[in-house]
């Protein structure tokens, strides 16, 4: 229902995405995008480029009086490192040979045939994340009409790891408010400030050594309403999507919707969410007082928090060279620094949420269906909630067959 293209290199003029199938009539201007922007460029660990750039979005279609027109929304985003003195705009470059392993060097230019290394890297690098976020900022917006919110935080970086109970219940939604409010408030966006602190310090520390460090952030949606998604069809799982989408981030590597990995070691009595009733506003409602799912059954919302992990690699630009082969000569050679971050993982959480946002505002436009906000409304505030007197179980008998 929804999509969206990124176009633009690295340290070329600017940056566009275009954002397809947005329903009409959302107040919509470019100083609602600005606060995700600003987020994403903030953040421990970061290279030089982060005090160059001062990301600002500029609708150029789609927005027409203040309000989404049901039109391809274009978001332009300009590199300020492309105009500056000492900038990219028509530098004689040096050719780059010897690629870096763990970038889209060597895979990039054996796919297009390229001469040199660069041609891949501009459009390879995370530069292009901050478009995404845009986009991101765009549904974050949608969401907001259904009180949908989206929030990270990072877990750990290298093996410094932050000690974060699994939240669950009636409490669940505030405390996970809590946390990436906390989370917002430092450098590491980890919630737990001693934590935090240690975060920092191993990052430094990596930067000291030469060095790059990995890490894993953790986006929750909250209020997400149970129906969204499908088990009919393995492209219509929405935790899927969400997988899909999370791991299309440069360097994200793995992803897990709650705890999964650790679900995997543990037996099934441990792991699900058990069902219970409670009467709450008048109605005898389903409850869980787990979220071992992590928001998820059968590729459905259960309509507890999302939560979704991204696992990072240590970014690929090492100041300490890897062993490779200089693709002109044939001859072994170290790679040659670029400049670029020692650690994203803070920033990544950021865009993480970017690509949740998209991949739930295509699911919520699906299941209401798209053309305007107006229609939006009435059928969202119809979708069931898990009372027990929405389902019609009637508990008579049946034969099993198809005629
Ligand atoms: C990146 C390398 C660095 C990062 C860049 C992603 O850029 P440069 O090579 O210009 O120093 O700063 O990220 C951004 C520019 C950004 O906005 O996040 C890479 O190789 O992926």
């Amino acid at each position: 229902m929804l999509r969206f293209l990124t176009a633009g290199e690295s340290h070329g003029p600017s940056l566009t995405a275009i954002l397809e199938g947005m329903p009409a009539g959302l107040p919509l201007t470019s100083d609602d995008l600005q606060n995700d922007m600003r987020r994403r460029q903030k953040g421990y660990g970061s290279g030089g480029r982060m005090g160059i750039e001062k990301d600002r979005v500029r609708i150029t279609g789609g927005v027409m009086g203040g309000h989404t027109t049901g039109g391809p929304i274009a978001l332009h985003i300009e590199n300020l490192d492309w105009g500056q003195a000492t900038g990219w705009r028509d530098k004689d470059i040096s050719p780059m040979t010897i690629p870096r392993p763990g970038h889209a060097d060597l895979t990039g230019a054996i796919k297009y045939g390229y001469r040199e290394l660069r041609l891949g890297l501009e459009r390879a690098s995370a530069r292009e994340t901050a478009a995404r976020v845009a986009v991101g900022a765009v549904c974050r917006h949608l969401l907001a009409e259904f009180d949908i919110v989206i929030g990270s935080y990072v877990v750990s970086i290298g093996e410094v790891a932050a000690p974060l109970p699994p939240l669950a219940g009636d409490s669940a939604a505030q405390a996970f408010l809590d946390r990436c409010e906390a989370a917002e408030a430092n450098e590491a966006r980890c919630p737990d400030l001693d934590v935090a602190e240690l975060m920092r310090q191993t990052i430094f520390e990596a930067m000291q050594a030469k060095d790059t460090l990995g890490g894993i952030f953790e986006v929750v949606a909250l209020g997400v309403p149970p129906g969204l998604g499908s088990h009919v069809h393995w492209d219509r799982r929405l935790d899927a999507r969400l997988l899909w989408a999370v791991s299309s981030i440069q360097a994200v590597k793995g992803v897990e919707i709650g705890p999964a990995f650790e679900n995997a070691r543990l037996r099934g009595t441990q792991v699900h969410d058990e069902i219970f009733v409670v009467e709450r506003e008048g109605a005898s409602t389903l409850a869980r007082y787990t979220n071992r799912a992590g928001g998820f059954e059968g590729g459905i919302t259960t309509g507890q928090p999302i939560l979704v992990r991204g696992a990072m690699k240590p970014i690929s630009t090492t100041l300490n060279p890897l062993r490779s082969v200089d693709l002109a000569s044939g001859e072994p050679a170290a790679t040659r620094y670029e400049r670029s971050d020692f650690c994203a993982v803070p920033r990544a959480a950021v865009v993480g949420e970017a690509m949740v946002a998209f991949a739930l505002t295509d699911s919520l436009i699906e299941k209401l269906g798209g053309d305007s906000l107006a229609e939006m409304h009435p059928r969202f505030d119809a979708l069931r909630q898990g009372r027990l007197d929405e389902l019609p179980m009637d508990g008579t008998q049946w034969r099993f067959g198809y005629e």
